[in-house]
């Protein structure tokens, strides 16, 4: 390989001082010359092995990302320099996200420029919107069908509005993250649609068999998606034959096995990157790659292929990042970010849903010993890299407890994933949880959960029920899970539209048949800016959550071992209930998290923090009630939390 690349290394540098000029063209042979080996090891590995010709196709791929460079805008040039200076931008400490829908939080995108001061107010620098591209008609999985990667929703805007929002977030120092599915188009998407006229090229584009000898075949070991509302993982299309569909009957899984797949979505990732788009959530890419005998997730072809996309657009747009949406196994996680061993360049950022899925579960167990265990034994994300923490976002909460990990504190991950569905589900006695159960599966007992983070915590319940003390209890509940998100460190948290207000489940979802069979409805509720006005009144719901939320995000801000280069790392505090994280910094004062998942005040002997290299631990931020140090031991109230710095 290196061979090949001394002999084109000439071309390529001069075809891009030809189009780019001799300081942004050798800057690009030098971005080139950063990726180059992994990018075409990647290659060769799924695509040499196919038959085709590695060294063309990365080639191609870089005069892909030379057309991209070349229709590169002057002010995203300057943002691309600023960032490969300070290539850490987007872990620094004051980096805070918000997830919405466009219509729902602002109507449209200009409207979305209309509440900037909103997001402003709450510290927020990074704003990722739900799929806005233009989806099929009817029915879109909340826009997760996308029938022209090159067009926004009409509802939504324009691509001139897109570019509006884009720069004036940036004149804020906001990035912009938005989703790419790239794992299916819509049935209606030009390419299926000439795949449907019997266009062969097309049809090379989808997964699409004669009959249901092979689907047969890859169904045994696949796992279903949407047990519920979409079946099986492959549609019949008349005329057509088995189409591929792991999610619904009108979302078709792309083929990655041609490379002209590879290369289409290369270029569309160039055109929105040069719209402005800093950031791409990579929608499914655990679902890539199909192989028979395997489930089909997380197979090492499906690793290549973010590879190679990640590296074609360093080259192309080196001030954009990848954050790959895979909500997955712990142990399948920090490969995401490049995790491998040994480690390659993947995406830079990729949700922490292990962090997630154990909040919820030590807060209905009041137990948090399952999640120090899952969490002390994943590996750091590498360098340069982090984790999305959050609490909640648009999709159910699928209980990913390992069986390992649950037999090693003594529980039994079947039960305790059917506990929390009960739990959550409002089944369970006692439970204070509005969520409903989301895709059971009649034959594995499989379900997930849906419902808002004030649902979820109770503070629905105790509004409805009008218990001033339960309401108190929820809200502690609500601000405790956002403390460990938000002091994480070396993590962007993103905070999911309307829980700084604490919205409630939108119990009217079902009112729109394009939402009726999919209750993830329920906790997407339009924003409410009537209740929003309320966030400055301390005596308010709303008030008590914005404040509480507020004042986190402010603290982090002044906490430089929040940013990246540092490793955050799940302790054992000797009591159950009693979660422990702590945060370090080569160059920063050690940092040290508890939070008390239990309704009852709790202690914690002082050592911990010794233990932890703190030796005069001072509380930095602390939940309300009696937070304190003494007799040797550091005290939280029921649903307390600490922020500790030495
Ligand atoms: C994603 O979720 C989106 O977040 C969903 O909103 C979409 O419906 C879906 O893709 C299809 O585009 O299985 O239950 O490991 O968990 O991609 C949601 C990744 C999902 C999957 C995830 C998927």
């Amino acid at each position: 390989m290196r061979a090949w690349w001394r002999d084109a290394r000439a071309g390529v540098v001069a075809d891009a001082v030809d189009v780019l000029g001799a300081a942004d063209g050798q800057a690009f042979g030098a971005r080139v010359d950063v990726v180059i080996d992994e990018l075409h090891e990647a290659v060769d590995d799924v695509y040499g092995a196919r038959g085709h010709d590695p060294d063309a196709l990365v080639l191609h791929l870089l005069a892909l990302a030379l057309a991209t460079a070349e229709e590169r805008s002057e002010a995203l040039r300057i943002l691309d320099h600023r960032r490969e200076i300070d290539p850490h931008w987007f872990l620094r400490a004051r980096q805070v996200g918000y997830v919405a829908y466009t219509d729902r939080f602002a109507g449209t995108l200009r409207g979305v420029i209309d509440r900037l001061d909103h997001l402003d107010e709450l510290g927020i620098t990074y704003l990722h919107l739900m799929p806005l591209l233009r989806p099929r008609e009817g029915e879109n999985d909340g826009g997760y069908a996308v029938a022209d990667y090159g067009a926004v929703d009409p509802r939504l805007g324009t691509m001139a509005d897109l570019e509006a929002l884009a720069g004036e977030l940036h004149d804020r120092d906001m990035a912009l993250c938005i989703d790419l599915v790239v794992n299916h188009t819509a049935a209606e998407h030009p390419w299926a649609q000439a795949a449907r006229a019997g266009d062969p090229t097309h049809r090379r584009y989808y997964r699409i068999f004669p009959d249901r000898t092979e689907p047969d075949q890859y169904e045994a070991t696949l796992r279903e998606v949407f047990p519920e509302m979409a079946p099986g993982s492959f549609t019949h299309v008349e005329g057509l034959g088995w189409v591929w569909t792991t999610f619904r009957e009108w979302q078709w899984d792309l083929d990655y096995e041609n490379p002209d797949v590879l290369a289409s979505m290369c270029a569309v990732m160039g055109d929105l990157a040069n719209r402005g788009v800093d950031v791409f959530r990579l929608d499914a890419v655990p679902f890539l790659w199909k192989q028979k005998g395997t489930d089909c997730e997380n197979l090492p072809q499906a690793h290549r292929i973010v590879q190679i996309l990640r590296n074609v657009l360093r080259v192309s747009a080196p001030g954009t990042i990848c954050k790959a949406e895979a909500i997955v196994s712990p142990d399948e996680l920090v490969q995401y970010l490049g995790g491998h061993d040994p480690e390659v360049r993947e995406c830079e950022l990729a949700y922490h849903n292990q962090l997630m899925v154990m909040l919820w579960s030590s807060l209905a167990a009041r137990d948090a010993q399952l999640m120090t265990r899952s969490l002390e034994r994943m590996r750091q994300p590498p360098d340069g890299t982090g984790w999305v923490t959050y609490v909640r976002c648009h999709d159910d909460i699928g209980w990913a407890v390992s069986d390992e990990d649950a037999a090693a504190v003594g529980w039994n991950g079947f039960e305790h994933r059917a506990f929390l569905n009960r739990y959550y589900a409002g089944e369970h006695p006692g439970s204070w949880a509005q969520g409903v159960k989301f895709q059971e599966n009649p034959v594995t007992l499989d379900a997930r959960i849906s419902g808002t983070t004030a649902a979820l915590c109770g503070i629905d319940q105790a509004r409805e029920r009008q218990d001033p003390v339960a309401l108190g209890a929820a809200i502690r509940r609500f601000l405790l899970l956002h403390a460990v998100v938000i002091g994480w460190g070396g993590s962007i948290p993103v905070l999911y539209m309307g829980d700084e207000i604490a919205l409630a489940n939108d119990r009217s979802f079902a009112d729109d048949p394009d939402h009726a069979d999919d209750n993830r409805w329920i906790h997407r509720p339009p924003m409410d800016w009537e209740a929003a006005a309320r966030r400055h009144d301390s005596g308010s719901v709303e008030g008590r959550v914005y404040a509480g939320l507020r004042e986190q995000i402010q603290a982090r801000r002044d906490l430089p071992v929040m940013r990246a280069g540092g490793t955050t790392s799940a302790r054992w505090t000797g009591h159950p209930s009693v979660f422990a994280w702590r945060r370090t910094h080569p160059r920063h004062l050690p940092f040290l998290g508890l939070a008390a998942f239990s309704d009852q005040p709790t202690s914690v002997p002082l050592p911990v923090a010794a233990d932890a290299g703190l030796h005069d631990p001072v509380p930095v931020l602390a939940s309300d009630g009696d937070v304190r140090i003494d007799d040797g031991r550091i005290h939280l109230p029921a649903w307390g939390w600490v922020w500790l710095s030495d």
